[in-house]
């Protein structure tokens, strides 16, 4: 009689909740590269990869801890090719009585795992996903004391709760927010250091051979992959971010620069979402450097505002409007997915920038997701359901409860403006302030229309023009809808025109 703890390719730690109370001689650990997991979408090669290593580095780490530990690779004799098949394999062959496990972190399998107790006839124990500071039920009741949710108030509740930048009762620094310092763009000349890189060891390698072989048709590159694997190295990363960029961060947070995919950004979305990071050791370490006096509160604050803030509160979010933020269409956006979003060859060199980058590392800023593609994807009335299943392919850190919120809410204001209080739109002019990349481009990002004009400048206001009886009323958009009624009624009617010819040909 004993307990099985299934455990999932992204939740690495020995901390898991659903590892710590198992009886080591006599409980059982299940892990598996199942089929099902590995094409619900056509992952990225390096996200494949990527978790395909750090689980077999893993089950090492269980077994040196004495944990039992049962690993099905993929090619094992005994893949039965899904989660529920390789437990209830499990089962037949072992006296289990009970199956625990930590929350996973899609909906689809939350879904699926609750028949699994009456369908195997053994008892089922759920704990908490210990990934996060804030459980379900803290962003549920937080939520439902609300009418509008907004992640500012969230964030400042939890800086409260786990004191973090506080001194007093009171925000370090009198602010809570520090922003307006953080919006420069890269100088010329400034060189951000090079990102942390591993040499691939015996076991990425044997991962490699088996994505080229069995995941040949998903998107993207892998020859090249050079992501941390086990804790020791993502610790590594985390380190030398503090050392190397954090001092940076915030006032560059915002930049995008041709051929620079990494710049002053942590990198380390892959590892937090694996489980391989925690975001207490992160959000101290980040803390102490500013303690230390080696970062600047505003690069500090930016980068606790996303772990502490945006990413407990997307996630808490996801749980609380799953299911209907899956199909939630509010503009009724239906273009479809133009086939530059998979090659990168289009002569809008920020899309192209930022999509070519994306293929080679399974990696792209947090600007360059919501201001280049996420931009585009809006204003050209893109098909959320495309763009969603887009962004949970192609990013090595995308798992749905982080990538549906930032992609429904944040940039395609599918769920009516749940997430955010207007539309992240913006013209040409957004990026041209940013980066570099339109002195390096086919168009002209001063020109509004014709032949030469950068696309986002008449697709932004051929987006203002068709929406304008839904966002006309919006406190938030009201100077841009007064400065829309000075401009002049032509060229206003001629952007609609370049818009509505543009999308035309976007799949022709
Ligand atoms: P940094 O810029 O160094 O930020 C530090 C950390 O803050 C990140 O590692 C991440 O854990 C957290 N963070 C920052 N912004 C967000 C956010 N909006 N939501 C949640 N966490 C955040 N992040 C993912 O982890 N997975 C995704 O699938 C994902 N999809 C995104 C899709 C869109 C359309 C947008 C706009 C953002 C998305 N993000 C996603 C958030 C963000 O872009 C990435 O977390 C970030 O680029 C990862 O790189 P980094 O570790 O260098 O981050
Ligand atoms: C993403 C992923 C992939 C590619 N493969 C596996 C796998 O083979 N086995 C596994 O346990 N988990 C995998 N995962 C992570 C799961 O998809 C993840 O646990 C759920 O999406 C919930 O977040
Ligand atoms: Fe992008 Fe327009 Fe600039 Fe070209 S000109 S890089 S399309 S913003």
């Amino acid at each position: 009689m004993s307990t099985l703890c299934l455990l999932f390719g992204d939740q690495l730690n020995l901390n898991m909740s659903s590892l710590v109370n198992l009886n080591k001689a006599k409980d059982h650990v299940l892990m598996a590269e199942v089929r099902t997991e590995a094409s619900y979408v056509k992952h990225h090669k390096i996200k494949i990869a990527f978790l395909f290593s750090a689980m077999r580095h893993f089950k090492n780490t269980l077994k040196a801890h004495n944990y039992q530990v049962s690993y099905i690779d993929y090619a094992h004799k005994d893949n039965k090719g899904s989660l529920y098949e390789q437990v209830r394999f499990f089962c037949s062959q072992h006296k289990i009585t009970k199956l625990v496990l930590a929350k996973p972190g899609e909906y689809r399998l939350f879904e699926d795992i609750k028949t699994w107790s009456q369908k195997l006839n053994i008892d089922l124990e759920i704990s908490d996903d210990n990934r996060f500071l804030a459980s379900e039920s803290d962003f549920s009741n937080w939520a439902s004391a609300r009418k509008q949710l907004r992640m500012e108030y969230f964030y400042r509740e939890m800086r409260q709760k786990h004191q973090y930048l506080m001194e007093n009762g009171k925000p370090i620094g009198g602010k809570w927010n520090f922003d307006g310092e953080n919006r420069q763009k890269l100088p010329k000349g400034i060189k951000p250091p090079k990102p942390t890189s591993f040499d691939q060891d015996q076991i990425t390698k044997d991962v490699i051979k088996l994505v080229k072989n069995e995941f040949k048709d998903h998107f993207g590159d892998v020859d090249n992959f050079h992501y941390a694997v086990t804790r020791e190295q993502a610790l590594q990363v985390l380190n030398d971010f503090i050392e190397q960029r954090l001092e940076n961060f915030g006032r560059y947070q915002d930049a995008m620069v041709q051929d620079e995919p990494w710049l002053y950004h942590s990198h380390i979305s892959f590892y937090l979402n694996a489980g391989l990071l925690l975001p207490d050791e992160v959000l101290q370490a980040a803390q102490a450097a500013f303690y230390e006096q080696n970062a600047p509160i505003n690069s500090v604050e930016g980068f606790v505002r996303q772990i502490l803030g945006w990413r407990e509160y997307v996630r808490g979010f996801y749980w609380h409007f799953m299911p209907t933020l899956k199909t939630d269409n509010y503009l009724d956006a239906k273009v479809p997915l133009p086939d530059f979003f998979w090659s990168g060859d289009t002569q809008m060199n920020c899309i192209s920038q930022s999509v070519k980058q994306t293929k080679e590392h399974a990696y792209a800023h947090h600007i360059q997701r919501l201001m280049i593609l996420g931009n585009f994807a809006l204003l050209a009335g893109l098909d959320p359901k495309e763009v969603n299943e887009w962004y949970l392919i192609v990013y090595a850190d995308a798992y749905e409860w982080v990538e549906l919120p930032n992609v429904s809410g944040m940039i395609l204001f599918a769920d009516g403006g749940q997430l955010a209080s207007k539309p992240y739109a913006a013209s040409g002019s957004y990026v041209n302030k940013m980066s570099n990349y339109c002195a390096n481009c086919h168009y002209n990002v001063k020109e509004k229309t014709g032949a030469q004009a950068c696309p986002f400048n008449y697709l932004y206001w051929g987006f203002m023009q068709t929406h304008q009886h839904r966002f006309e009323g919006n406190p938030r958009m009201g100077m841009m809808y007064r400065t829309m009624s000075k401009m002049d009624p032509t060229q206003l009617s001629h952007m609609l025109d370049d818009t509505q010819i543009f999308i035309k040909n976007l799949n022709a």
